[in-house]
């Protein structure tokens, strides 16, 4: 049985592959996995039958038979656990991957999501300035450690796992921030992930989707 998931109608981020649908598409390209999505709009987002679904009334939601599942790092560790190609073999290895999976939503993330707050609903603010410096200055840290730990390598623990996928995910957040300028290597890092052919073929079906709905 097929899965389906659910995206945006219209996403905000024209194509860019921002939203969480990205990561979900990305995960089930990379385990091979075939996929129907239902597109919905932000009103069916919010209505009782698609909050059966996600409790908060948003994208991405999951659907395999009787299984509902919401929250795409949630989804996407799912589909490692069921399909081979995201997560290790080994129970030490696949623990420290889903730890990486963690480290992207939970520690490297948030900052650049205050960012992103920053930038687009408090940019009218008298302390903006102020605090966006302060944020930025949260996500250096945070990106200054995570360059240090990467180092030369290729991915974060051997090979490509499911960490790697929501971690380059969280720092495509930060594109057109200039942020990553200063970390050749993490920038490296993303551009190697996205030289994948899931990478590609998950970005190319959200990108169709927006370039259905501008053509009316
Ligand atoms: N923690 C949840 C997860 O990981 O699944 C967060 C889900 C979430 O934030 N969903 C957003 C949503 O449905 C879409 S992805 N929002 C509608 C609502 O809350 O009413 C977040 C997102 C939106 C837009 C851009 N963008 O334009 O660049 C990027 C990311």
């Amino acid at each position: 049985m097929k899965p389906v998931i659910t995206a945006f109608e219209e996403s905000p981020d024209r194509g860019q592959g921002l939203a969480r649908d990205m990561p979900v598409r990305w995960a089930l390209e990379e385990v091979g996995q075939p996929y129907d999505v239902r597109l919905v709009s932000f009103r069916a987002m919010k209505e009782p039958a698609h909050r059966a679904l996600h409790p908060f009334g948003q994208i991405p939601t999951y659907e395999e038979g009787d299984l509902a599942l919401f929250e795409s790092g949630s989804i996407v560790l799912h589909i490692g656990e069921r399909r081979v190609g995201l997560l290790p073999e080994n129970t030490n290895a696949r623990a420290r991957a889903i730890t990486w999976m963690f480290a992207a939503v939970g520690t490297v993330e948030p900052p650049i999501v205050q960012r992103e707050v920053s930038t687009y609903l408090e940019r009218d603010k008298a302390w903006h300035d102020e605090r966006l410096a302060v944020v930025e200055d949260r996500i250096r840290n945070r990106l200054n450690e995570l360059a240090a730990r990467l180092g030369d390598a290729e991915w974060l623990d051997g090979n490509f796992s499911a960490g790697d996928l929501l971690m380059v995910q969280v720092l495509r957040r930060l594109g057109g921030s200039g942020i990553l300028d200063d970390y050749p290597n993490l920038s490296a890092y993303i551009a190697r992930a996205q030289s994948r052919p899931a990478y590609k073929c998950a970005f190319a079906d959200q990108l169709a989707v927006f370039t259905a709905a501008s053509a009316g």
